[in-house]
């Protein structure tokens, strides 16, 4: 195999956020961008000789140019095997799986997950590591370091390989590896849950679903799983075709975002479950007939209610949620005397308590629910853990999370975003509120006493790194909270997070609408950060 070096100029801006590295597509196809981080990536592996490699990704514009470039690279860089997606596709947390199942190496998966697709939209990349999760921030930053000075990269000069077709080729040294995307996840969901029940309540049609896949990745997985094997009616995935643009939508489930499933879980029609993933497949959005189940409090009923699932029968080990999460899971672990750990916004957080078996589950507030099954969230898995325990204890949903409210109280939460901020406004939010937290603490304000006001730093219990700066957040006397952080994910100046939490452990209070039990919090929120007054916008862009 003839392998280039080609002559290359570093660019400055390869650092990765929260979920991996993201830009505009434009930004990505500017000369030599991919491939400096690509080979970045590799280079900052120990050694790539005859290791495997996954590779997949959710199918937006770029996708597959991307994965033709990348496959060059990968082979240049002396991997000896590439085990890529039919079509170039793979779901996080099938990818996630994969990497686990083969014993690779690690993996390479192209998504900007919730940011829309397109030509004039964003792309991503992300390496996970051979425990199937996210690389860890040592790791991210030495990749970032190394893109600022990278001067070469190295490339295979191969012909494009064929995605289309479910094979192995042998080229010289390099085996290629197209698999169906979907059979092994298949497969693995089918050894968590139980599918003889789930095939009795769906195919019966005691519990009628809409899973809408906004277009993206989880279109193929969701029919084959929830249509094909477990008999739920044809039609009940809508938008199941994953589409490079995702059909101009934000492929972000959230009751703005997923409107055609909204107004149909809250009309008279309403099927009993309705559920809805994003772009990349690890997130989901739980919704009964005319109920809406929060995030936080669909990680919490999960964790309450795990032993009813056949992978979770003898019990958690423990439970994680992210700093802005609310409260709800941790009220579970304290009765079921499980430990509890608070972790930075991200999912690389989790992998070392998952390795060491510290939890079971975990989740944010963000629509992402996972367990040590993989090493990422997993929207299909929450919908098939919300699918089984609503056939085994023959509930709705309003029925099972009102029960959970009248046992556990109810965290009455919500989260405000104001996106594409002027960064410079964002950074003088940011740099005032740091001034201001040291002087909140005793100070009351109307019903609301803080008792601690700081920025949210993390020591990993298991490899003792630390990750500061993850968010300010400001706790009451009457448990209320609320936390401030600027998004990494965006792609456009700067989006900022509202997270907005109160306890409430009067059942009689429980029907409360969020926004109206949460408005003196919000505007004490707005009191101390003014990004209303210095944006002069009326309302957050998105409100969850
Ligand atoms: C957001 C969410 C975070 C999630 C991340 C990646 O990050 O808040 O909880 O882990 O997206 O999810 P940020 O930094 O924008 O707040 V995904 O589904 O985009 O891979
Ligand atoms: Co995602």
């Amino acid at each position: 195999m003839k392998i280039e070096t080609i002559d290359s100029t570093p660019y400055n801006d390869q650092k990765p956020g929260t979920s991996g590295l993201r830009k505009k597509v434009k930004v990505f196809q500017q000369r030599h961008y991919l491939e400096n981080f690509v080979q970045s990536v590799f280079d900052c592996l120990d050694d790539c000789n005859g290791k495997t490699l996954v590779l997949g990704g959710d199918g937006r514009y770029f996708n597959r140019q991307a994965i033709q470039i990348i496959i060059k690279i990968a082979a240049a860089n002396g991997f000896s095997c590439l085990i890529i997606g039919q079509s170039g596709l793979l779901s996080t947390p099938a990818a996630s799986h994969i990497i686990r199942k083969n014993q690779a190496y690690g993996g390479l998966i192209l998504s900007a997950s919730h940011n829309p697709g397109g030509a004039d939209e964003d792309f991503g990349i992300k390496y996970n590591i051979s425990n199937g999760g996210p690389a860890p921030e040592n790791y991210t930053d030495a990749v970032f370091k190394h893109s600022q000075t990278i001067t070469q990269y190295k490339l295979a000069d191969i012909p494009d390989v064929d995605l289309e077709t479910i094979a192995d080729v042998q080229l010289e040294n390099l085996q290629i590896r197209i698999i169906d995307p979907v059979s092994d996840y298949a497969e693995l969901m089918a050894s968590i849950f139980d599918f003889e029940l789930l095939k009795n309540s769906l195919s019966s049609g005691k519990i009628s679903l809409v899973f809408d896949a906004m277009h993206a990745i989880t279109g193929p997985y969701a029919k084959r799983i929830l249509e094909d094997i477990l008999g739920a009616k044809a039609g009940s995935v809508i938008n199941g075709t994953p589409l490079e643009d995702f059909g101009g939508g934000h492929p972000d489930p959230n009751l703005v975002y997923a409107k055609e499933l909204a107004e149909l879980m809250f009309s008279d029609h309403a099927p009993t479950f309705g559920a809805a993933s994003d772009g990349d497949g690890d997130r989901n959005m739980i919704v009964g007939a005319n109920f809406f189940v929060t995030p936080s409090d669909s990680l919490a009923i999960l964790a309450a209610n795990a032993t009813l699932i056949p992978a979770y029968k003898n019990g958690l080990s423990g439970v994680a949620r992210s700093m802005p999460t609310s409260q709800a899971v941790d009220r579970v672990a304290s009765a079921l005397n499980l430990p509890c750990f608070e972790t930075p916004t991200g999912w690389k957080f989790f992998g070392n308590l998952l390795d060491a078996d510290k939890i079971t589950l975990c989740g944010e507030e963000s629509f992402g629910t996972g367990s040590n099954h993989v090493r990422e969230k997993d929207g299909l898995w929450a919908v098939l853990f919300w699918l089984n325990l609503i056939a085994k204890k023959e509930q709705s949903v309003a029925e099972i999370v009102q029960e959970h409210w009248q046992k556990f109280g109810r965290d009455i939460y919500s989260r405000h975003d104001y996106d594409a901020v002027d960064s410079t406004i964002a950074n003088g939010i940011f740099d005032h509120l740091r001034a201001l937290l040291p002087t909140l603490e005793g100070q009351s304000f109307g019903e609301y006493t803080v008792s601690y006001a700081d920025e949210f730093s993390y020591t990993d219990s298991i490899d003792g790194s630390v990750s500061s700066q993850q968010g300010m957040r400001i706790g009451f006397a009457n448990g209320s909270r609320m936390v401030f952080r600027l998004s990494g994910t965006g792609t456009v100046g700067a989006t900022l997070r509202i997270y907005i939490e109160r306890f409430e452990p009067d059942a009689s209070k429980h029907g409360q609408d969020a926004q109206q039990a949460l408005a003196q919090l919000i505007e004490l929120a707005e009191q101390f950060c003014q990004v209303k007054q210095l944006t002069g916008r009326v309302a957050p862009t998105v409100i969850t």
